[in-house]
């Protein structure tokens, strides 16, 4: 079985959808940054981390992109990943490396100063983080090109994390102009496997996880 420990809604959902797209059996276990629960887990104490429990001692994975790059080659028939050393493989990893440091960045900048660092240390990031968002969804529209998903013609693990981070555009509030893009999002985000995470996501909270 796997479980997933870290806050419910968060870049945990990233996790929860892939275990969805693959089908798999998992428990979410909610643990709040820099707990000590979880940063036994992951020194920098942030989550989600992955506890794959198949393994006499169970392995810890950390960081969102890592833990779907590690199902998708634990659970190769689902094809959602592609062969190391491959150029399918380089380019699925590229996408994962594109939405931590282009995509997401930005996002996440915005959001540690408007709610997250200490008051005294938030300052107005507004132009920047438009101006750097805007580049990484121009770059993101010339590599999508007409592609149905992130390589081509299949999903993987790549679409989860650009799925995500596109959502997570969108409810921020950041523009996204590229009606190529918008009509990806469109696609990756209706896949049925996040409407369930999402779903474990709300259950979590009904069944008073908060
Ligand atoms: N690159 C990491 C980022 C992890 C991360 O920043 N997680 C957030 C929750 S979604 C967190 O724990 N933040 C607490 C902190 O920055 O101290 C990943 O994708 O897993």
């Amino acid at each position: 079985m796997y479980k997933v420990v870290g806050i419910p809604g968060s870049r945990l959902t990233r996790v929860s959808w892939m275990l969805e797209e693959l089908g798999r059996i998992y428990v979410i276990e909610k643990a709040m940054p820099q707990t000590e629960v979880i940063t036994r887990l992951n020194p920098s104490g942030k989550g989600p981390v992955l506890l794959d429990t198949h393994f006499e001692s169970p392995r810890i994975v950390i960081d969102s992109a890592a833990i779907c790059s590690y199902l998708a080659d634990r659970h190769p028939e689902a094809n959602m990943s592609a062969e190391p050393g491959s150029l399918e493989r380089a380019e699925i990893d590229s996408w994962l490396h594109f939405v931590q440091c282009d995509l997401e960045a930005p996002l996440w900048l915005k959001a540690k100063h408007n709610f997250i660092l200490p008051e005294k240390m938030r300052l107005n990031v507004s132009e920047v983080t438009k101006f750097e968002f805007g580049n990484a969804i121009a770059a993101m529209d010339a590599r999508l090109s007409n592609k149905e998903f992130a390589i081509g013609d299949r999903f993987t693990a790549a679409d989860i994390l650009l799925g995500h981070a596109g959502s997570w555009a969108r409810n921020a509030k950041f523009e996204i102009e590229f009606e190529r893009v918008n009509a990806y999002l469109d696609r990756v985000l209706a896949r049925p496997a996040l409407a369930a995470a999402r779903e474990r996501d709300a259950q979590f909270k009904r069944d008073g996880g908060t």
